[in-house]
């Protein structure tokens, strides 16, 4: 995100609303939409997480896991014909490395040169499949030669290594040199969701031993030996997180429900009586 320009539009995948939050989405806002309520811009409409955030450029989240490559590498398409000065950011996972949309939009960048860098998390596992029941590639990376396009495998645990792929990814895109895969290599530590039980199908081994390349505590780590971060600061940040989360979540909670009227918003230009008839029953008219 940090190496994105702030014209440039984010297609995310499931795991990116902080960079929702790093355009400046409002924290209230995004637990409300976690809600649903009125402060909800989606109104109640779509599932948890997928907020949408048109003035930071962040299109909403895609739960049909792939379809967002399509969506990413097609807003590049159009960005290249209207010569508009734009490089669109689309991500992935490595699950959805094996959806139709990842080879569609893999080769459409490719062979349109489309201003896209198409951003992997390979954290290891697709909810309880592991890579190496979805691909039998030995990277993920490596995909990307089929398709003419280059790519960068970047210890995706490694802040600094992250951003400097990504910085000349989008350099290169924006000079009108096409598309560039990311790989960045990382593990997916908890549970797929708050839901999903981790311990039915992974070796506990494997987390504890990616717990030791935890990225925030090898910046963390970075940070402190050049003396840009010491225990005041963490202290002073954790304290400021905590009360802006609270504070966000008390104005989240004091807003009332989406009005019912919204209903048959944004489907017709003019709604069908049909819809009228079904919003009068709704409200109790
Ligand atoms: C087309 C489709 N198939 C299946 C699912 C169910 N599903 C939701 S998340 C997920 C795994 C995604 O794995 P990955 O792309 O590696 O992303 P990660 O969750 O690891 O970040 C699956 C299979 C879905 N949402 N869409």
């Amino acid at each position: 995100m940090a190496a994105l320009d702030e014209r440039d539009w984010i297609f995310p995948a499931l795991r990116e609303g902080a960079a929702a939050m790093m355009r400046g989405l409002p924290l209230h806002v995004a637990i409300a939409q976690l809600i649903g309520n009125d402060l909800d811009r989606c109104r109640g409409r779509q599932m948890p997480c997928h907020y949408t955030f048109r003035e930071g450029r962040y299109h909403a989240m895609s739960s049909v896991i792939g379809t967002q490559i399509s969506h990413a590498v097609g807003a590049a398409m159009a960005a290249k014909l209207r010569r508009d000065d734009v490089v669109i950011a689309g991500y992935l996972g490595d699950g959805a490395t094996s959806s139709n949309d990842f080879h569609a939009g893999m080769n459409f960048a490719a062979v349109f040169a489309a201003p896209v860098v198409l951003i992997c998390q390979n954290n290891q596992w697709a909810i309880s499949v592991p890579l190496s029941q979805q691909s039998a590639s030995e990277t993920l990376a490596m995909k990307a030669d089929a398709y003419g396009m280059p790519s960068v495998r970047v210890d995706g645990n490694d802040v600094l290594a992250v951003f400097a792929a990504t910085r000349d990814a989008v350099a290169r895109a924006r000079r009108g040199d096409g598309p560039t895969f990311l790989e960045l290599v990382t593990y997916r530590r908890l549970g797929h969701s708050s839901s999903d039980d981790p311990s039915r199908y992974r070796d506990e081994a494997e987390v504890a031993a990616w717990e030791k390349r935890d990225p925030i505590e090898r910046m963390r780590r970075h940070l402190e030996s050049g003396g840009a971060w010491n225990k005041d600061h963490e202290q002073e940040l954790q304290d400021r997180i905590a009360r802006d989360v609270n504070e966000a979540i008390r104005v989240a909670e004091s807003a009332g429900p989406v009005s019912p009227s919204t209903l048959i918003d944004d489907v017709f230009a003019t709604p069908t009586p049909q819809l009228e008839e079904q919003l009068r029953f709704a409200i109790g008219e």
